[in-house]
């Protein structure tokens, strides 16, 4: 890790003494307002944080440190991480340390795979992903070696420490939360000659003769990386993290936040929703089968999942690099199929209805349609998949906050008598 930290080093006093400068010379600056229904509406379009890793554009998607997710498809998972942690992609030296390093962490504590073996059979995939991260909170350095006292200048090194540690790991986690949930806890062993996501791919149990599905694992790994700050689930994580719990904390938390049906519970949904209106609608699939099925749903009070975004105004470009997957490696998939008439009919409804902001595809619409075709069908495991991506963004943005000491996040409430005061009596 030698080299990852002097690089990190560097990189963090210049990003330090910079913003030192531009708060001394533009920290009175306004760069947001607050409506009252912007407090009401989930703070949505309120510019309030600061997030390097990645953002996201209404009408370009993903940009990770300045390269649009879907330019970085054919790199490595971990060059990804390297690529948001630094704002470089590795080198050949640089990467090959960093797998080594992730090699090294990746084994899984008994006490953790013993602690998943104990839960109830029903619970769910991402209730035992998160309390597997959270158990292994036991090794976190930045807890023992701040619990010794160290240096605020030192808070990032143990932050990466513990983050690298996590990251080994988290493969055989979900892994273990896969076989164990499924398949009786029958663990596969880490394979050291294969790279982190290939692993993830492998211990999985998924035959994948073609090696085709560990293709699109790690294509999933990239796409779902990081999502700049704001999101619900990095912002959970932004908020533990500035309290100085460690990243078991932070990244567990953040985690429950996926777990919700509006985020990262909506590659499971879409799938579900799939699944019934195939069932449905019978192997006879029309355009108006399809717009009724559609229709009922939104009569039904319910919303059509994998479509409308609360940044995107396009279809996300992560739902393209999906579509060329499955254009080249399963163009015949009946569950690639539906997916495919589906975006022909629900955009059209949706902008009929005139409610959602954007009535496009966005990536959880396809996922799941390809990790089904491949042999991964038990849909509520979907979102742990979306959680050993999105670790590598989480962690990022943690080791990235504590290097520029980011303060306990705490913004300000209002009841109802301040709504009163200062607003109705004020428009008076
Ligand atoms: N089906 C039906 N109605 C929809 C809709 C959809 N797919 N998308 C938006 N709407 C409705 C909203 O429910 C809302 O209705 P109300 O005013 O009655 O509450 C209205 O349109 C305006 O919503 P919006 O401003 O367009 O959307 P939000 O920013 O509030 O929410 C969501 C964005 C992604 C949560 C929303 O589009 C949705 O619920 N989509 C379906 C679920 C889904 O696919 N989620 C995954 C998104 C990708 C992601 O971030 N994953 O982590």
């Amino acid at each position: 890790m030698d080299g990852l930290i002097s690089k990190l080093a560097d990189l963090i006093n210049e990003q330090q003494q910079s913003l030192k400068e531009i708060l001394a010379k533009h920290g009175e600056t306004q760069v947001s307002t607050v409506t009252l229904s912007q407090v009401f509406g989930g703070l949505r379009g309120v510019t309030g944080l600061f997030c390097d890793t990645s953002s996201v554009k209404p009408t370009e998607g993903v940009v990770v440190r300045g390269h649009k997710v879907n330019d970085l498809v054919d790199f490595l998972p971990e060059e990804v991480f390297y690529l948001l942690l630094t704002g470089t992609l590795p080198t050949a030296a640089e990467l090959a340390e960093l797998s080594v390093d992730l090699k090294a962490n990746s084994h899984l504590p008994d006490y953790v795979v013993n602690t998943l073996k104990s839960l109830p059979a029903s619970s769910h995939p991402m209730t035992m992903f998160n309390l597997g991260i959270l158990a292994m909170q036991n090794e976190s350095i930045f807890q023992k070696k701040y619990s010794e006292g160290i240096s605020k200048n030192d808070y990032w090194k143990y932050t990466l420490e513990d983050s690298i540690r996590l990251m080994g790991a988290v493969p055989a986690l979900a892994a273990a939360v896969y076989r164990i949930k499924f398949f009786g806890g029958d663990l596969i062993a880490y394979d050291p000659n294969l790279d982190w996501g290939s692993n993830f791919a492998h211990m999985l149990g998924i035959p994948d003769k073609t090696g085709d599905f560990a293709k699109l694992i790690k294509l999933y790994l990239v796409l779902h990386c990081d999502h700049e700050g704001g999101n619900a689930s990095a912002y959970t994580n932004a908020v533990i993290g500035s309290t100085l719990a460690d990243v078991y904390y932070s990244t567990s938390g953040a985690f429950n936040s996926l777990a919700g049906p509006l985020h990262g519970l909506a590659n499971q949904e879409t799938l579900d929703f799939i699944l019934e209106m195939q069932k449905s609608i019978g192997n006879e699939i029309t355009e108006e089968k399809i717009r009724q099925y559609a229709l009922d749903t939104l009569a039904a009070g319910r919303v059509i999942p994998g479509f409308g975004h609360a940044v995107l105004r396009v279809t996300d470009p992560r739902f393209d690099a999906f579509n060329d997957f499955g254009k080249e490696h399963c163009p015949d998939s009946p569950m690639y199929k539906m997916v495919f008439e589906l975006t022909h009919v629900v955009p059209n409804i949706l902008l009929e209805k005139g409610k959602a902001a954007s009535p496009w595809p966005n990536v959880d619409c396809i996922s799941g349609s390809l990790l089904y075709h491949y042999g991964l069908t038990q849909t509520d495991y979907y979102t742990v998949l979306f959680g050993v991506s999105r670790v590598m963004g989480l962690l990022s943005q943690s080791i990235l906050n504590r290097a520029i000491r980011s303060p306990i996040i705490r913004p300000k409430s209002v009841d109802m008598k301040w709504i009163q005061d200062n607003v109705i009596d004020k428009a008076k």
